[in-house]
């Protein structure tokens, strides 16, 4: 497997050192950061399996998050295709209520600003009484909803439901994203796009504002 086998055992097993000399080293190397973070997240929803099958326990889900943080302080800032200042248009993003989840956020945050987008990122835990008043404050024509429980579907379905009633549904295009989203996910919430990645997650966006 080589070295990328190396990163990914490393983060599985734990092993902030090894982590992050792996991630240096392959910096150093010239490689795309957007590929190690990938590389990462694979690690990461390994660290995810064992928890499911108690081989890992929270301290080990918490640990994992920390070696991820600080692999992305090496990785940032992320490599954006724009670097003229030029102002895309603004994204408003949060992960929903209940879920403190922001790892993924973040990289999307990262990448939005480094492509040249105005990021309104409202953190974690957000209700959606927060969104919807931040895109009409806002008027952007990006929402992104970032969640990694599956349990918190019906509140990505509530803002869409209270995005209709409060008449700005029609003016913003939703975006969902994190692991355990998908295309079904996306149809129950009544979302317009769901993004696999982050990479995705700023291609939809572009779209949406070169589209105009
Ligand atoms: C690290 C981690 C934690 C850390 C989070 C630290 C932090 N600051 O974020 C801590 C320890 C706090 C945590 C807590 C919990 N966790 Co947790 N956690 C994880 C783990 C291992 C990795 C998540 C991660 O950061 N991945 C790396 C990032 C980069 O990937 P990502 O988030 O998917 O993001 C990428 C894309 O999805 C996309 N993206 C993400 N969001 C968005 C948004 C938009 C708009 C766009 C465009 C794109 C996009 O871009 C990113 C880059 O490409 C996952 C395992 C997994 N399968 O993911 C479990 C996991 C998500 N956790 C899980 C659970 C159960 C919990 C807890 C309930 C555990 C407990 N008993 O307390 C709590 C819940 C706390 C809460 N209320 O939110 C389960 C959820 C299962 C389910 N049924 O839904 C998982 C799947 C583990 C598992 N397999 O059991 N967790």
């Amino acid at each position: 497997m080589g070295e990328s086998g190396t990163l990914t055992r490393a983060l599985v097993e734990l092993n902030e050192e090894r982590v992050l000399a792996a991630v240096n080293e392959r910096l150093a190397a010239g490689e795309d950061p957007l590929a190690i973070i990938k590389e990462c997240n694979e690690a990461m929803v390994e660290v995810g399996k064992l928890f499911e099958k108690k081989e890992y326990y929270l301290s080990e889900l918490i640990m994992s998050g920390e070696i991820m943080k600080g692999v992305m302080a090496v990785l940032e800032p992320l490599p954006g295709e724009v670097k003229t200042g030029a102002h895309e248009g603004t994204v408003v993003i949060g992960t929903v209520k209940e879920d403190i989840h922001d790892i993924g956020k973040n990289i999307v945050v990262s990448l939005l600003k480094g492509t040249g987008f105005e990021v309104v990122d409202l953190g974690v835990d957000v209700a959606s009484a927060d969104f919807v008043a931040k895109v009409r404050e806002t008027g952007t024509k990006v929402l992104g909803l970032s969640t990694l429980l599956n349990f918190t579907y019906p509140e990505m379905k509530k803002v869409v439901d209270d995005l209709s009633a409060a008449g700005l549904r029609d003016k913003v295009k939703v975006v969902i994203g994190g692991a355990p989203c998908n295309e079904r996910v996306r149809e129950f919430v009544g979302a317009d796009y769901y993004a696999p990645d982050a990479v995705a997650g700023v291609n939809i966006c572009k779209e949406v504002y070169g589209a105009g």
